[in-house]
């Protein structure tokens, strides 16, 4: 049995954008058995550090493993699922470059962008906020012309998806994909997934259920 561990409460903000939401839809889309269980928001011990040692979510328990990053994450499962990674050298290496693309060229660039709308501090006056969003356009600027000529990143769907059109959703958020319409239409093609709706759903109800 897998064990995804999640906060037990989060503010409202991040509420559909935590990072275990990457490892539920996956693990929806795999089928493979698992469960959610929660360490505290609140208090963070021993216990926490033991299996993320920046006090952060998630992690997963496989058996006697214990994997954190949301990406380790995601390649773990990939490796123990065909529906989120092929099995063959060249296509796990086509995942695997759109994956760490994903989090290390993109996500880079977006998660600052984001938190600088999340502060209200998304302001063209600011240099540090044109940095930002100078850095964000040109990477979705890559982005688009890929997108835009086929339906998933590495063939057919896989993890690098559930990266990145999770990373694209925090952009999306903010209204930042508005010129970007195949990054945008991406984002809707892999949210329409029902493993999608499944795995946020989840997650609402998770924290909700802490209120
Ligand atoms: N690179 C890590 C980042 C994990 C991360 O930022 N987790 C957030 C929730 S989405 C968190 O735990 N935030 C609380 C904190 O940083 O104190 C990953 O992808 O797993």
């Amino acid at each position: 049995m897998l064990i995804l561990t999640t906060y037990d409460w989060v503010p409202e903000p991040p509420r559909g954008y935590v990072r275990d939401l990457r490892a539920r839809w996956a693990l929806e889309e795999s089928r493979l058995p698992y469960r959610v269980e929660s360490t505290p928001f609140r208090d963070r011990g021993a216990e926490h550090l033991a299996h993320q040692p920046f006090a952060q979510v998630p992690w997963l328990t496989d058996g006697d493993v214990s994997i954190f990053e949301s990406g380790a994450i995601l390649a773990w499962l990939g490796e123990r699922s065909p529906a989120l990674m092929p099995a063959d050298a060249r296509g796990r290496a086509e995942v695997m470059q759109w994956l760490f693309a994903a989090l290390n060229s993109v996500e880079m660039a977006t998660l600052p962008w984001g938190l600088f709308h999340l502060m209200r501090q998304a302001d063209d006056a600011s240099p540090q906020w044109r940095f930002f969003d100078d850095w964000t356009r040109a990477r979705l600027a890559r982005l688009e012309p890929v997108l835009a000529e086929r339906e998933w990143l590495a063939g057919s769907f896989s993890v690098a998806d559930i990266a990145m059109a999770d990373v694209l959703r925090l952009v999306d958020r903010f209204q930042g994909l508005d010129d970007s319409p195949a990054c945008a239409a991406y984002v809707a093609r892999a949210t329409a997934r029902p493993a999608f709706a499944k795995a946020l759903a989840d997650q609402l109800a998770h924290f909700a259920a802490a209120d």
